[in-house]
């Protein structure tokens, strides 16, 4: 009989997780994902008038509004039969990519780098950092304290081994300032941030100006610069020191992803492709072939239908239920999404030349192989090479906007209509399904890149990508079983959004 480790819930996540994982001879022999919450949002959007959609479903999370909300519109695009203009789609894109880079860097340093950087390493700071000396005094006197839980977020932190680098530790401040920067970039557009007023069917509502233009220029420029000197720095850093996290968490290696941030107007190119890469074989992106099975999550609905055609009705006593994921399947197989979907999807398409060379300098500089990718660390990489060439990206779009012209397309809303919003989010691809009938939504079903990665078994069995990741992991001391939660949050988890 082995043992059993309940991870209940993960920190340093968005939401409620739990992972449950059966050992045996020192390796995850079983794993499950439990999402410990419901929310309901595909229930509260019946009935209503469809252009309250993109405010309501940003609500679903905080970390990624701006991703539910032009997953609305693009919906509403579709079922009204109309195309911003250029204005309107590189405004969403500025203020889409500003929220993806916010998630990306507040992803790595707040969230993950803990898991690989010894915060002590401040004692050994020298510099007149002002924050940097706060830092260092509060985590000098909480170690000194015999208190049961010290310095929170820091510690107290599963033993293992960690990275000693003090200049890790002031980029991990750094980076609150970053996060700052990009959110005044997606408000600068967008009005406000999380949630923005902005977004519309037809395109946006902001006004251009030059100010804005050489203001968010600036901010991108100083991002840049971090991305490269600090962001890029750090992760060869911890690369070099745990190289074996190139081969630990390894997924079933079937990704997904619908393409995102589109740039021409007709919609064919966009920054990042759509793409299958099933049994190590690219292919195009069907979305026939999407279905949400519930075999094991707390719902009544029928398992394995369209999500056109989906229902969502809570169960919360269903036997053989752990969690209240969907299990979202292509054709039948489990998918991984994020950006090493993205970015393996575009490097195999050789689709965009500033991927291919990011993702071959850091093979490069690390001696690692593309393979290699499908990582704990390989994820974290793909969320780099995504940052910097979505920085640079952003700040073309920028310079083409023109204030003379115009954001938005008008439009009416059909009596009875409906169409499917596919885009990206920081952590995946993201689908908004929407049917309206009387010029009411009928159907509003939302297929979110968590509820991919980390849904449970399916009828067949076949367990969800993080499950799978954490199958195999071995695990060197079960009180304290770091690999697991490192791998866990190579995934970037979202839990508001995985069961929305
Ligand atoms: Ni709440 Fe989200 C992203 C979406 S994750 S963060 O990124 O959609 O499932
Ligand atoms: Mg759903």
């Amino acid at each position: 009989m082995g043992d059993r480790i309940n991870i209940d819930p993960i920190s340093r996540i968005e939401g409620h997780l739990a992972i449950h994982l059966d050992i045996e001879r020192g390796k995850v022999h079983h794993a499950e994902c439990s999402g410990e919450m419901f929310r309901g949002f595909e229930m509260i959007l019946k009935g209503r008038d469809p252009l309250d959609a993109q405010q309501i479903t940003q609500r679903i999370c905080g970390v990624c509004p701006a991703s539910h909300g032009i997953a609305s519109i693009l919906a509403q695009d579709e079922a009204y039969g109309i195309t911003p203009p250029t204005n309107g789609r590189l405004l969403r894109n500025i203020i889409l990519g500003a929220n993806f880079l916010q998630s990306h860097v507040t992803h790595f340093y707040q969230l993950s780098a803990m898991d690989f950087i010894d915060i002590a390493a401040v004692l050994s700071y020298n510099g007149s950092d002002k924050n940097m000396n706060q830092v260092k005094q509060w985590v000098a006197s909480e170690l000194k304290s015999n208190k049961i839980f010290p310095a929170a977020p820091f510690l107290p932190r599963y033993k293992g081994t960690y990275l000693k680098n003090v200049s890790a530790v002031s980029h991990y401040l750094e980076a609150f300032e970053m996060r700052q920067l990009l959110h005044q970039t997606g408000a600068e557009f967008g009005g406000k941030l999380p949630h923005i007023p902005v977004f519309v069917p037809g395109g946006v509502t902001s006004k251009i100006t030059s100010n804005q233009i050489a203001a968010c220029m600036s901010r991108f420029k100083t991002l840049k610069h971090f991305i490269e000197e600090a962001f890029y720095k750090d992760l060869i850093a911890v690369g070099k020191f745990f190289p074996e996290y190139f081969n630990i968490g390894k997924g079933q290696g079937n990704f997904l992803c619908y393409g995102v941030f589109k740039d021409s107007d007709d919609s064919k190119q966009t920054l990042f492709p759509s793409g299958v890469i099933l049994g190590g074989k690219l292919e195009a992106f069907d979305p026939d072939q999407i279905v949400e099975d519930v075999s094991h999550s707390f719902y009544s609905s029928d398992s394995g239908g369209k999500p056109m055609e989906g229902k969502t009705i809570p169960e919360p006593k269903r036997e053989n239920a752990y969690t209240w994921m969907k299990a979202p399947r292509y054709g039948g197989h489990v998918m991984e999404v994020g950006p090493l979907a993205r970015v393996m999807v575009s490097y195999k398409k050789k689709y965009n030349e500033n991927v291919n060379r990011m993702a071959t300098r850091l093979m490069n500089d690390l001696n690692i192989s593309l393979s290699d990718f499908d990582s704990v660390l390989g994820r974290h990489a793909a969320r780099l090479i995504e940052s910097h060439v979505l920085c640079e990206r952003c700040m073309d779009w920028l310079s083409m906007l023109d204030p003379s012209k115009p954001v938005f397309t008008p439009f009416e809303v059909p009596d009875t209509c409906s169409g499917i919003g596919f885009t990206e989010a920081p952590r995946g691809a993201l689908a908004h399904y929407l049917s309206i009938k009387n010029k009411r939504i009928d159907v509003y079903q939302c297929v979110v890149p968590t509820t991919w990665n980390c849904s449970p078994r399916d009828e067949n069995g076949q367990p969800g990508a993080l499950e799978k990741a954490l199958e195999g992991t071995r695990i060197k001391d079960k009180d304290n079983p770091i690999e697991a939660t490192r791998v866990v949050r190579s995934f970037d988890p979202c839990l508001a959004c995985a069961v929305h």
